[in-house]
């Protein structure tokens, strides 16, 4: 197996040591902490589960005998896909306490991307519910098994459960990880080609949510909603679930965003904060118009994963009955928020800050210079949760790297002169849907796979409801197939649904201009540009 990386030179480790950001907890370890000071207090509760500290720290350790005695061993890599459940924690925390390797993927990820993931981590255990919303997640890892053998152990939470409560073996638990090590691989956005794993340690990661918590005033009478899907990096760590645990708060798990479920939630578990994506912001505001509920419990709505205009943003207050707070992150590490104490003009304007004093920003043009304050330029950035390389990528790392050890976000963004960032776009071509990043490379790699495509680019499309939509433009070869056909095409080559193009557009030619051959990149600008136009008219 692969080896799990992810270092710091040894000057800036040894600075954030010093600084007091990396502490050497693991993330077993503070559960087990916070279990110890405050085992009654309730840490999270969904569907008919409520439980304490202690009630989850056993659960953990229960699960973790249960993992070794399937025959996994500390350091192997166990794909998780797990939909909002109390469960999802004490898998999870299960995972880390037996030094297994959870690889997070969310709950919409099908074949082609979990086999991918289970590939790129070399997973041989795989962690599914029996069923979610209406879908068969046997039958999804049955596909997976099929192409990949080394995918060794299924384990169904509806199965395994059981035989987990009576696990009395604890005694053969490893000691606890160093916290340098890589803790769990989270996926990226995918801006090119297919989704990266991100080794994430726990050192890093526990700074980013344990800061995270402290920005958002978390604290033990605080309760948390994880509203989006929980495996991603804004619910998880932004101050997500750990960042909540970590204050020793309640986490609710919400089983979807849908205003009404999620209201009735916020009522029943008095919800103090929550995070959205813009578009179900939107939704929120609008529901709250004419909602039975009482949702006054609400103090905070944090918004992130995509751009939320500042027409919507000074709509929240009034709406909601609550403070709003931007947060611009990425699974790769930094995460900016606007402080619960900023002025309105900032926190309806920009996308917040970096969470630490060392996050260090760059803003720079196309030669590599700094822009000025207020200008728009590239964003680099490094710091003590931001890593330095993906895992088993070296193109990827090449790529997406300085040599002095920047991460390219890809994000083109301005800073104002007191550090403030405001996303005016990207450099990458990947679509932000909702706050689902889907790769247009990806995507056209499969819509080539069809035999009546010819050609294909994939753009993205501004769109008032997702913020942006997929519009694939296309070239037939021989009889034109049906849009409808070309969709269901690329839905069974076995993506997420979210991947599948809102929109197909077929056209003669793609028209490339007069210096002839074009980039990729270029040909995508100037299909939306036209599309655009016409739109107009
Ligand atoms: C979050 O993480 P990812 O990894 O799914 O996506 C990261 C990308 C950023 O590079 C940026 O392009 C976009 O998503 N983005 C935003 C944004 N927040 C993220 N663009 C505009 N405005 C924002 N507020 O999406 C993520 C991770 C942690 C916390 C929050 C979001």
């Amino acid at each position: 197996m692969l080896e799990l990386k992810q270092k710091w030179p040894e000057e800036r480790a040894a600075r954030y040591r010093d600084a007091g950001y990396w502490r050497g907890e693991t993330m077993s370890g503070f559960l087990e902490q916070r279990a110890a000071e405050i085992p009654d207090h309730i840490a999270v509760v969904g569907g008919p589960e409520r439980w304490t500290y202690a009630d989850l720290a056993r659960k953990a350790q229960q699960y973790a005998a249960t993992f070794l005695a399937l025959g996994l061993a500390p350091g192997d890599r166990v794909i998780v896909q797990l939909p909002n459940i109390p469960e999802f924690l004490s898998v999870v925390f299960g995972l880390f306490r037996a030094g297994l390797i959870p690889v997070f993927t969310l709950p919409a990820h099908r074949l082609t991307e979990i086999v991918h993931f289970a590939e790129k981590s070399e997973a041989c255990a795989y962690v599914i519910t029996a069923t979610h919303d209406g879908f068969n997640y046997r039958g999804l890892a049955a596909e997976v098994q099929a192409y990949s053998p080394r995918l060794r152990h299924l384990i169904v939470v509806d199965d395994v459960r059981q035989a987990a409560e009576g696990a009395i073996e604890l005694a053969n638990l490893p000691v606890n990880a160093n916290p340098a090590d890589v803790a769990f691989l989270q996926i990226s956005g995918g801006s090119t080609g297919l989704s990266k794993l991100i080794p994430r340690t726990h050192d890093d990661y526990i700074y980013s949510f344990r800061a995270s918590a402290e920005i958002c005033g978390l604290d033990e009478t605080s309760a948390y909603m994880a509203a989006l899907p929980v495996a991603h990096n804004f619910p998880m760590s932004s101050p997500g679930v750990f960042g909540a645990l970590y204050a020793g708060s309640r986490v609710v798990m919400c089983p979807s965003p849908a205003a009404e479920v999620a209201f009735a939630l916020i009522e029943q578990e008095r919800v103090t904060i929550t995070g959205l994506v813009p578009p179900l912001a939107l939704l929120w505001m609008q529901a709250a118009t004419t909602t039975q509920w009482d949702i006054s419990s609400l103090k905070v709505l944090q918004v992130g994963g995509a751009k939320f205009i500042p027409e919507a943003a000074a709509r929240v207050k009034a709406a909601l009955g609550c403070a709003l707070q931007q947060v611009f992150g990425m699974a790769e590490g930094l995460v900016n928020y606007t402080r619960l104490d900023d002025p309105d003009d900032i926190v309806i304007n920009t996308q917040g800050r970096p969470i630490s004093p060392d996050d260090e920003v760059l803003i720079v043009d196309d030669l590599g210079n700094p822009t000025k304050d207020g200008e728009p330029g590239m964003l680099l950035t490094r710091g003590p949760y931001t890593i330095n390389a993906y895992h088993n990528d070296d193109a990827a790392n090449a790529r997406s790297f300085t040599d002095d050890g920047y991460y390219r976000t890809g994000d083109i963004v301005s800073r104002s002169a007191d550090g403030y960032l405001t996303v005016c776009g990207r450099t990458g071509d990947h679509i932000n849907r909702s706050g689902e990043k889907i790769s247009a490379e990806e995507i056209e790699d499969h819509l080539l796979a069809h035999a009546s495509v010819f050609d294909a680019a994939v753009v993205s499309i501004p769109d008032p409801y997702l913020g942006e939509r997929s519009c694939a433009f296309v070239i037939p070869m021989g009889e034109k197939p049906k849009g409808a056909a070309l969709k269901a095409f690329v839905r069974s080559r076995g993506l997420a649904d979210f991947k599948v193009p809102d929109q197909i557009v077929f056209v003669e030619a793609f028209e490339t201009t007069a210096v002839g051959k074009t980039s990729r990149k270029f040909l995508r600008q100037m299909l939306r540009e036209q599309f655009l136009k016409t739109a107009e008219l």
